[in-house]
C-alpha cells in the first residue's frame, strides 16, 4: 500500500501494481546542443484505489514542466485524428443546434485542430491551452485561444465575465490535470444548464487487456473507466450520462458525455455492468499486468537484438511520448535503433529522451532504407504504413511492439 492519497476521492489505500522504474519525460525531447547530463528522470509506479476504482500513478512532476516547458505536441500532424475530430464537431453543431449564439469551449484545444471546424460553421469558441507552440498555432488559425491551465479559478473568472459553455469538450486532457477535482469542479461551474460536456480518454480496460504500457507516463496522472469517471462526476454534481467507444483510436478511447442531469443511456449502464462483471473495480483484475509487460519488454529486445545480429539496421518510427516510453522500458539505445523520424516539424532535429536518438523525417526511411523500422506510433498503424507503400515497396518492413512485438509486414 502506499502512502499518496487518491487523486480523485482522497482514500488511502492505494494498491501499486506496477513499476516502471525511473523514466524521463516523455515529450521532453533533448535540443543536440543541451547537456545531456542534466536530463531528468523521475520514478514512476502506477496503482489502482479500492475506494473510487481510480487507476493513478504515484509520482508527480510539475504540470508547468511537462506543458509548458518540454510540449512539442501538435494534434495536426494525424489525418485520422483530424477526422475524427471533424465529425465530432459537424455531429455536436447538429445534434445541439450550434449556431452563433452558442459558446463551445475546449479544454486543451492544442492547435485548433477540433475548434476550428466550429470556427467554419460559425460557432463561437474558446479554447484554452497551456501549451505555448500549440495555443499560438491555434490563434494563427484563427481559433481564439488562452494560453492558460484550465480550473476552478479560471471557470469562475469567465463565468464572471458573462461567459457559460453551451458545450465543453475535454479531449486527452482530464488524464493530465494534476488537480483533477479542480478540473471537474471548473466544468461544473462553466457549463450551461442544459449543456453537454464529452470528455474523450484512452480506456483503461484497453491500456490493460493490450498490455499498452507505454501510453503509461509522467504526463497521464490517470487511467480512466466509466466506473471510476461517474464516481468523479457525481462528486461534483456532474452526472455520466453516455458513452462512446472508438477501437481505433490511441489504442481504444472512450468519450463520456456528461451534464447536469442524472439521466443515463442503456448503452452507458451495459458499460458499466461489464466492468463490473469484468473486475475493473477490484484490484485483482491489475495484478498480473506487471507480468505481462515484462514479456512484452523482453520480448521486443530480443527480436531487436536478434535482427541486430544479423546484421540488420532498425529504426523507429514515431517520437511520440509512448515511443520514448518504450524505448527507455525496452533499452533500445542508439546501438539497436539508429534513429527515429516522425512527421512532426517541431520534433525533428531533436533527440528522443533518454535514449538520445535523433528524429528525423519520414522521408529519412526511403533515402536511408533501414531494413526494419520500429513502429512506436503503433496507434497509427494503418495511417502510417499506407503513407510508407514505397519503403515497404523496397523490401522494408515494420514491427509493432503491443499487445506483443511482431514483425507485421
Ligand atoms: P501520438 C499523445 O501521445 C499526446 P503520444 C498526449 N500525451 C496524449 O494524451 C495521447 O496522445 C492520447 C507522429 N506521426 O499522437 C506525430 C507521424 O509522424 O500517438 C506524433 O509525433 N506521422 C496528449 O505522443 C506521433 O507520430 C503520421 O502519419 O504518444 C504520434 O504521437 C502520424 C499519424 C503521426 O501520441
Ligand atoms: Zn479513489
Amino acid at each position: 500500500m502506499s502512502a499518496v492519497k487518491c487523486r480523485s476521492c482522497g482514500g488511502d489505500g492505494l494498491v501499486s501494481f506496477l513499476d516502471l522504474a525511473r523514466t524521463p519525460l516523455p515529450d521532453a525531447l533533448v535540443d543536440p546542443s543541451d547537456d545531456l547530463s542534466a536530463e531528468e528522470w523521475y520514478p514512476l509506479e502506477v496503482a489502482f484505489c479500492p475506494d473510487c476504482t481510480l487507476v493513478q500513478i504515484l509520482e508527480e512532476v510539475s504540470a508547468e514542466k511537462m506543458f509548458v516547458d518540454n510540449y512539442h505536441y501538435f494534434s495536426s500532424f494525424s489525418d485520422h485524428l483530424l477526422a475524427h475530430s471533424r465529425q465530432h464537431a459537424l455531429g455536436l453543431v447538429s445534434a445541439r443546434g450550434l449556431d452563433g449564439d452558442s459558446l463551445v469551449v475546449e479544454l486543451a484545444s492544442n492547435d485548433g485542430y477540433l475548434l476550428k471546424n466550429f470556427v467554419e460553421a460559425g460557432v463561437p469558441v474558446l479554447g484554452i491551452d497551456p501549451s505555448p507552440g500549440p495555443a499560438e498555432a491555434a490563434v494563427k488559425a484563427g481559433v481564439p485561444t488562452l494560453q492558460e491551465f484550465f480550473g476552478i479559478d479560471l471557470a469562475e473568472r469567465l463565468v464572471s465575465e458573462g461567459q457559460r459553455a453551451d458545450v465543453i469538450i475535454a479531449n486527452n486532457v482530464m488524464a493530465h490535470v494534476p488537480d483533477l477535482n479542480g478540473f471537474v469542479a471548473g466544468m461544473k461551474v462553466l457549463l450551461a444548464d442544459d449543456g453537454l460536456i464529452t470528455v474523450e480518454n484512452p480506456y483503461v480496460r484497453d491500456l490493460i487487456e493490450h498490455c499498452e504500457f507505454d501510453t503509461i507516463y509522467h504526463e497521464h496522472y490517470c487511467y480512466f473507466s466509466c466506473s471510476s469517471v461517474d464516481r468523479l462526476m457525481r462528486r461534483h454534481g456532474l452526472w455520466l450520462n453516455d458513452v462512446e467507444y472508438f477501437a481505433d483510436l490511441h489504442g481504444g478511447t472512450l468519450r463520456w458525455h456528461i451534464g447536469h442531469h442524472d439521466e443515463r443511456t442503456d448503452r452507458l449502464r451495459r458499460y458499466l455492468a461489464d466492468e463490473q462483471a469484468l473486475g475493473l473495480s477490484s484490484a485483482h483484475y491489475y495484478l498480473q499486468f506487471a507480468d505481462r509487460v515484462e514479456g512484452v519488454r523482453a520480448g521486443l529486445r530480443e527480436l531487436v537484438e536478434g535482427l541486430r545480429a544479423d546484421g540488420k539496421r532498425v529504426a523507429a518510427y514515431g517520437a511520440a511520448a509512448k515511443g520514448a516510453m518504450m524505448l527507455n522500458h525496452a533499452g533500445l539505445d542508439g546501438d539497436l535503433i539508429e534513429f527515429v523520424v516522425d512527421r512532426n516539424v517541431h520534433k525533428q532535429g531533436k533527440l528522443m529522451p533518454g535514449t538520445h536518438q535523433a528524429v528525423r523525417s519520414p522521408e529519412t526511411l526511403l533515402t536511408d532504407q533501414p531494413d526494419y523500422v520500429l513502429l512506436l506510433a503503433w496507434n497509427f498503424k494503418d495511417e502510417i504504413m499506407a503513407q510508407q507503400a514505397e519503403y515497404l515497396a523496397q523490401g522494408g518492413h515494420f514491427i509493432v511492439p503491443v499487445p506483443r512485438p511482431a514483425v507485421v509486414a
